[in-house]
């Protein structure tokens, strides 16, 4: 027989918020104590609690990670905050499946985007309310909160993208994003200068 419901879902995103709720959702919470290696000052990040919540992430997974053709759809909230002059922010990632494009989005708050390819080409995008990035294949890339309140950044990505955090880890991006005179600015990256030249 043919079931002739209109089925709602039940899995709802609340377009203001970007939170996502129902089934097949996971959330995740990043802690200062996890990520301390990401900052630049050590001591600093030594000083505040490790129990900081630095961001959060909620996925919609409808497929298992890994499936080829699938997608998954999340929102990252980066809290506001610093290490020392350096704003709060994620881990940042290459795709182990380096063609994999992702698309990021700003649902609230005020960021950069920091993208950064495989040979060291840079960028830094304005993320704000409205505004759309599409990652291409090959670039890593980071969310930095430069704001007071939550930075809240929708996230579609392929499910067989994969995470690899290793090169980020050791390198960094070429840009640290710190307050300076009250006002966001680009920093260059001592790490990334070190291992790279
Ligand atoms: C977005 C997506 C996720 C990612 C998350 C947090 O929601 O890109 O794939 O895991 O941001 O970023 P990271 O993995 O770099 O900590
Ligand atoms: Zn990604």
């Amino acid at each position: 027989m043919i079931n002739t419901d209109i089925q709602k879902t039940c899995t709802r995103y609340d377009l203001q918020t970007g939170n996502i709720t129902g089934a097949d959702v996971v959330h995740a919470k990043k802690h200062l104590g996890d990520i301390i290696g990401i900052f630049e000052n050590k001591e600093a990040a030594l000083n505040m609690k490790p129990d900081t919540v630095v961001y959060e992430v909620s996925s919609h997974c409808a497929v298992s990670e890994g499936t080829a053709g699938g997608l998954f759809f999340g929102t990252s909230c980066v809290h506001p905050g610093r290490v020392g002059n350096e704003y709060f922010m994620t881990k940042g990632h290459f795709h182990s499946k380096r063609e994999c494009a992702e698309y990021y989005w700003g649902i609230s708050g005020e960021g950069v985007l920091l993208l950064i390819s495989e040979n060291g080409e840079s960028a830094a995008e304005k993320v704000e309310k409205g505004s759309i990035h599409y990652i291409g294949g090959y670039i890593a890339h980071r969310l930095v909160n430069t704001g007071n309140a939550d930075l809240v950044v929708g996230a579609c990505w392929p499910s067989d993208a994969g995470h690899d955090y290793g090169a980020i880890a050791e390198t960094g991006f070429t840009f640290r994003v710190v307050e300076e005179f009250g006002k966001p600015m680009l920093k260059g990256n001592n790490a990334y200068e070190h291992n790279c030249y």
